[in-house]
């Protein structure tokens, strides 16, 4: 039976860059997750009868919120409703189903690396038919219809079995319960030389794994270990947990310390990598060297022909215009397209679709390709494992020889968290009103040769997303990026990106900090951070 149910809108609706994340009570308020998927599916025309893919990262509340879609999803008319066992899909999985399976689009839970738990984080994604997260002209049509909504349509099915394989009748529609794995390491099977990886965990090549009691657990311990024949062990925290065992799961060097240490040690393992909340970041460290994530797009884009799923070649690279600018040195060198995006993987989604690129990238620890329509932490390690099968040398000589080649971008972010929101906005506003006197000045012994606020031209719908952070650019390929995120929870986050391209090799490997010391004192006199804020360093450098 279908009822319609009267409701009242919630003012804060808004999907951010990666779609609507609250603290988990806030999505307890009654209606408040019925509100939004019901503005979901008001706002999307033509999918009675479909197919709408939903799975979780398994975090707390994921349970429930995945019965209230299957519940909404009938009562709006959807065919058939797709959902990962026990709700859980990653995001990259959960994209490779929607473009396996012909969906109509599905609704993603995370709030990706933020941490889980009934006092935590909660988040809804609804992502399109290509797979991809839904561009801004939907997310802002959602949140005009939360505005105003009034009623929503559900059906009353009670609990649905979703630990239970297999097809079920929920009202007029079906729900099908799918293995979260087999679809996706399938697609790696395509892409990667599996005989190859597989020669090198027989050679005695260790790696460390950490899951970070998040999504990828289940897929790493098949992939990694039960396909590839790395040894047990390899994949660590490979239950997914509803608050992640109390941490933060964000594969950067504050929250996956230990991995690093490990890595940083006399008895480090040949290759270390983790993965988020949800299965889309990915962190890359070699015995005594971490990749930064800007770094590993370019090492990657340089490799990719090494991997039978790209030995075509590349057909461009993307980036987020806060990415450092290293990938752009290799499509220059590889002579194909290079496109500079907004932060949010869901801008790529139009530049992979039109065949511009094939592989992307973001300094937020995000990497892909055209495989799926999202970034994929467990793709890029894979294709890392494929490249050093291949070229037999270890991440550092990697690294060593792409510097040696191409130059080395110093890089690094400072992130001034939970910062009040009318400083934050305030800091931003005299940032832009200064912009137009920039150009020219110098600050901290450095010549600024052009100052913006970044704005990007899709070339492939021809959309304007303005304001999407500001660019101070110097003299020889440093520069400094400003923008507030769009991921909080709490307050602001102001994120400062640092950079800094030495052309030749560097003959002393200087300590990233240290290389950026005149650029950080330059932001902080262009920005004020320390006036504005009181803040007299990041909560978190990476
Ligand atoms: C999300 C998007 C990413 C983006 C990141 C930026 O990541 O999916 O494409 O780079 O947000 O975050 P912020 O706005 O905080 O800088 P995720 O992993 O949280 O989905």
């Amino acid at each position: 039976m279908i009822k319609e149910v009267a409701t009242t809108p919630y003012d804060d609706q808004k999907p951010g860059t990666s779609g609507l994340r609250k603290k988990v009570p806030v999505f307890q308020q009654e209606h408040y997750a019925e509100n939004f998927i019901q503005s979901v599916f008001d706002s999307l025309e033509g999918f009675e009868g479909k197919t709408l893919v939903v799975g979780g990262d398994g975090r707390f509340f994921n349970r429930e919120v995945i019965q209230k879609v299957i519940a909404l999803a009938a009562g709006n008319g959807f065919g058939r409703v797709i959902v990962g066992r026990g709700g859980i899909l990653s995001t990259p999985a959960a994209s490779n189903i929607i473009r396996k399976y012909k969906a109509f689009g599905g609704l993603i839970l995370s709030a990706s690396h933020n941490p889980g738990g009934p006092h935590e984080d909660f988040g809804i994604k609804y992502n399109i038919g290509n797979g991809g997260p839904a561009p801004e002209k939907i997310t802002d049509a959602i949140f005009a219809r939360s505005k105003v909504i009034d009623r929503f349509r559900i059906a009353d099915l009670g609990a649905i079995d979703i630990d239970t394989l297999g097809e079920t009748r929920a009202g007029d529609m079906i729900v099908q319960v799918i293995d979260p794995v087999t679809d996706y390491a399938a697609l790696m099977e395509t892409l990667f030389d599996f005989d190859a990886i597989r020669a090198l965990f027989r050679s005695g090549f260790r790696m460390a794994f950490d899951a970070m009691h998040a999504v990828t657990g289940p897929y790493a311990k098949e992939i990694l270990e039960n396909r590839l024949g790395a040894p047990d062990g390899t994949a660590r925290n490979f239950v997914p947990l509803p608050d992640f065992g109390g941490h933060h799961p964000d594969p950067n060097l504050v929250h996956a310390k230990d991995l690093y240490d490990e890595m940083m040690g006399p008895d480090a393992p040949d290759f270390g990598a983790a993965s988020d909340g949800d299965g889309d970041r990915n962190l890359i460290i070699g015995r005594g060297i971490f990749v930064t994530p800007s770094d590993s797009l370019a090492i990657l884009a340089a490799n990719a022909h090494l991997a039978p799923g790209y030995k075509q070649g590349l057909k461009g690279i993307a980036r987020s215009m806060p990415t450092s600018c290293a990938a752009d040195r290799v499509a220059e060198k590889l002579g194909i397209g290079m496109y500079e995006t907004p932060t949010g993987w869901k801008f790529f989604g139009n530049l992979l679709d039109a065949g511009l690129a094939t592989i992307c990238g973001e300094e937020s620890a995000g990497t892909g390709s055209d495989h799926v329509r999202e970034k994929d932490g467990l793709w890029a390690v894979l294709l890392w494992l494929n490249v050093l099968a291949s070229r037999g040398k270890s991440v550092e000589e990697i690294v060593a020889g792409h510097w040696a080649e191409f130059g080395r971008n110093y890089y690094s972010r400072h992130d001034y968290e939970e910062i009040d929101s009318e400083v934050a906005n305030r800091l931003m506003e005299g940032l832009r009103a200064k912009l137009p006197n920039l150009a020219g000045t110098e600050v901290s012994g450095r010549k600024i040769v052009a100052a913006d606020d970044f704005a990007y031209h899709d070339p492939v719908d021809e959309s304007v997303s303005r304001n999407q952070g500001i660019r101070i650019l110097f003299g020889g390929g440093s520069r400094v990026v400003f923008r507030l995120s769009g991921t909080g929870t709490s307050g602001a986050t102001l994120r400062v990106y640092i950079e800094r391209y030495e052309p030749e090799r560097a003959q002393h490997r200087l300590e990233t900090q240290e290389a950026l010391g005149d650029l950080i004192a330059a932001a902080d006199a262009i920005a004020g951070i320390r006036a504005h804020t009181g803040r007299s360093k990041p909560s978190v450098i990476t």
